[in-house]
């Protein structure tokens, strides 16, 4: 810890993960300042009874605090490229964000988990699957919960989510295992281009002993000398995780050893199968037992907003995937829920972050029958639609759904996978799934 002390510190955002490094320092009476570009960021007065020692500057990026500062602590959601923050930045500075700061202090082992899509599901399982085990494990990162405000406990395993922005400010991990899962456009409004998102990901194999590639996606594999193990949803190499027929229906395989029928796995979707091989694989590389890491999975229950089938008792099928925040997560949900003999209504729409929709358009002609677009890039969406398929611009996610109510009859599938980030119309994903988990319940109850 000396290496803070007598330093001048400044916290940049005071969301989770700042608050998260005010409340570490000040247990260690480490004093420091805090900036946050945003009025009333924080409650004042709180802020002075619980950091007596510290100062608060909220409203705009402080000058002063950021070029006078040794040790820059920054949250994730903030892009320190920016001319407000960079052009005062002193060449001496040192600046990296909370997990970083974490991994300076502690050597828990560690399991990690980056990619565009499925790192909640594969970090929950994970973390599901180590306390099934017996094992003292915490999830932390990305998934919500800043790992600083942990750090005193004495873990078997944490088992990490990391976003392309912690990922930026990292370099001290060294996690027993880590993947980055899979890569498709996001966040391109900060990271500009695929090649620089897709290096700023690969930095997590550069901090682990055994890299967990997905050998159907390139941009997951790696080219280091790191130990790596692989996972396919096709037949795999020997002694890694991949999917075959074995007595005509498919499993999940280590090898050429069937491990659970794919049928068994309470998730659905393909998806999802490969999700559980990724998580089988980074236990595996942990040396925890197969056998009762794939009993585990059997218990796993899902999370929220993720392919979620909302309860109707119309007959159809209305799914919430609100945590589609991308185009490669609604590939996975149509491709997982299509299916020949019902028709699929697709609602999308949101703020699109710079994305390319145009991958959307084969999976649209081929198994979506309508499409209801609302939010603000539906036109962008619209425009990648092909000619032949039934398009409805809407207002919103209330009108979205009540036309889709209109559009179908009993049996048919009605996804909810935007595709987009919901700030356009929206406090996060979570209200926009809630939303319309209501909406659902109020157009079913009309018809019923
Ligand atoms: N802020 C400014 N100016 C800005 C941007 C932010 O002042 O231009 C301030 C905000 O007012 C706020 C603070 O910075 O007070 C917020 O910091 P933050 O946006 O980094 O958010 P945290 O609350 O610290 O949460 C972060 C992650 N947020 C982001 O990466 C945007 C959380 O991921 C994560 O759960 C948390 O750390 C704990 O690790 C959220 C997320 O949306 C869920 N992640 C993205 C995703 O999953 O797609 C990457
Ligand atoms: P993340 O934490 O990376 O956002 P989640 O597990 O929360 O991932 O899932 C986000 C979205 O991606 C959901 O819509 C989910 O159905 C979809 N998804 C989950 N796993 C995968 C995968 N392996 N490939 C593509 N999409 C996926």
């Amino acid at each position: 810890i000396t290496f803070l002390q007598n330093k001048n510190i400044l916290i940049l955002g005071a969301g989770l993960s700042g608050m998260s490094c005010a409340r570490f320092l000040a247990s260690h009476n480490i004093h420091f300042a805090l900036n946050d570009s945003r009025e009333s960021a924080v409650n004042e007065d709180e802020f002075a009874k619980d950091f007596p020692l510290s100062t608060l500057t909220t409203g705009s990026w402080d000058q002063t605090l950021i070029s006078s500062a040794q040790i820059i602590l920054v949250s994730p959601g903030i892009d320190t490229s920016i001319d407000e923050i960079s052009q005062y930045l002193s060449p001496n500075v040192e600046m990296y964000g909370d997990i970083e700061l974490y991994y300076r202090l502690t050597q828990t082992p560690t399991i990690a988990v980056t990619g565009s899509n499925g790192k909640s599901t594969v970090v929950s399982l994970v973390a599901h699957i180590g306390k099934s085990l017996g094992l003292n494990v915490e999830l932390a990162g990305n998934i919500g919960v800043p790992p600083l405000d942990i750090i005193e406990q004495d873990l078997d395993m944490l088992v990490l989510e990391l976003s392309s922005f912690q990922l930026e400010t990292l370099s001290s991990m060294n996690a027993v295992s880590a993947s980055l899962l899979n890569l498709c456009d996001d966040h391109l409004d900060r990271h500009k281009t695929l090649e620089n998102y897709q290096a700023i990901k690969q930095r997590i194999y550069q901090q682990t002993q055994c890299a967990v590639i997905n050998r159907d996606d390139s941009a997951s594999h790696y080219s280091g000398q790191t130990k790596q193990l692989g996972f396919t949803a096709n037949k795999p190499k020997a002694n890694e995780f991949g999917i075959c027929d074995h007595q005509n229906t498919p499993y999940l395989m280590h090898g050429d050893t069937p491990l659970i029928a794919i049928d068994d796995l309470p998730l659905s979707g393909n998806h999802n199968a490969i999700n559980c091989l990724a998580a089988l694989a980074l236990g595996y590389a942990a040396n925890w037992p197969l056998e009762k890491m794939v009993t585990a999975l059997t218990s796993f229950e899902g999370l929220p907003h993720r392919c979620q089938r909302v309860p109707s008792n119309d007959g159809k099928t209305w799914i919430n995937d609100s945590k589609a925040t991308n185009v490669g997560a609604t590939l996975a949900a149509i491709t997982g829920l299509a299916s020949p003999n019902r028709r699929l209504i697709l609602i999308a729409g949101g703020q699109g972050k710079g994305a390319d929709f145009s991958p959307l358009t084969k999976q649209l002609e081929e198994n979506v029958d309508s499409a209801i677009l609302f939010g603000e890039d539906q036109t962008l969406i619209k425009a990648v639609c092909p000619k032949t398929l039934d398009v409805h611009l809407v207002n919103d996610l209330g009108a979205a759904t009540t036309l889709a109510n209109e559009l179908t009859t009993d049996n048919d599938i009605v996804l909810f996978s935007p595709a987009c980030a919901s700030f356009d119309q929206f406090k996060s994903y979570i209200a926009r799934g809630n939303a319309f988990i209501k909406h659902v319940e109020e157009v079913s109850q009309c018809k019923a």
